[in-house]
């Protein structure tokens, strides 16, 4: 019986792309705990409800957000931060659970990234329609930790970019499970995700969930 298991697992953790110097595609890396990691999702849902942000131009996100981990990515009029606290409850972000921490540390270390520590982890939620346009992730310290991304849910197409907001950008699907590590020379490169077509999965209902794990602090 064990042997039938291990042989469905193994392939799992088996396909990798490297997009560039610094950037793998690991994919259906995060099937493996995935019972674990969606119901510490729900768990932090409920504590720290998705709410759709307000960004300095005054425009609300398609995207809604919330965080785990000492640090939560906040955007509201005053601009773009890092705060130790949920702006909705005046409470701290609930704790990153072992499994999202575990998840992010062994994609960094099969991208080639010891020492990972994330301090900061959020989460995205895309409704059909839902869209990321392209930027760069500049609110960090220390660029020279990676950022690692874990797709859950219905399929997406991201967009990657060059180092200048002008430069083409390529098109790579991401299905449930896809785990990208973005470092090095890739780090701060623009990026972004194409409106999410409708649908359902049974992970996640009509929705798409992206997690990024940061060094924040
Ligand atoms: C490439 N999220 O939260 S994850 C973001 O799918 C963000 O929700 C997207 O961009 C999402 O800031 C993309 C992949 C990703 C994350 C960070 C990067 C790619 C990156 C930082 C630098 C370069
Ligand atoms: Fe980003």
């Amino acid at each position: 019986m064990t042997f039938g298991l291990f042989e469905d697992m193994a392939p799992c953790r088996a396909q990798r792309e490297e997009l560039c110097p610094g950037a793998v595609v690991l994919r259906s890396f995060a099937r493996v705990n995935e019972d674990a990691v969606c119901e510490a999702l729900w768990f932090i849902t409920a504590e720290a409800p998705l709410r759709h942000m307000i960004t300095p131009g005054g425009f609300r996100m398609s995207v809604a957000m919330t965080n785990c981990g000492s640090y939560g990515w906040v955007t509201d009029r005053t601009g773009y931060r890092y705060d130790q606290i949920d702006p909705e409850s005046g409470k701290p972000w609930p704790r990153m659970p072992s499994a999202f921490f575990n998840l992010a540390q062994d994609a960094a270390v099969s991208a080639g990234f010891k020492d990972f520590e994330p301090d900061a982890c959020l989460v995205n939620r895309y409704e059909a329609g839902a869209r990321l346009s392209l930027h760069q992730d500049k609110d960090e310290r220390d660029f020279s930790a990676p950022i690692v991304s874990v797709s859950l849910g219905l399929p997406a197409i991201f967009l990657w970019g060059g180092l200048r907001r002008e430069d083409k950008a390529m098109r790579i699907p991401l299905m449930h499970g896809d785990v990208m590590v973005w470092g090095g020379p890739a780090r701060l490169r623009y990026h972004g995700v194409l409106p999410v077509k409708e649908g359902y999965h049974p992970r996640t209902g009509p929705y798409r969930i992206n997690l990024t794990f940061r060094k924040a602090r």
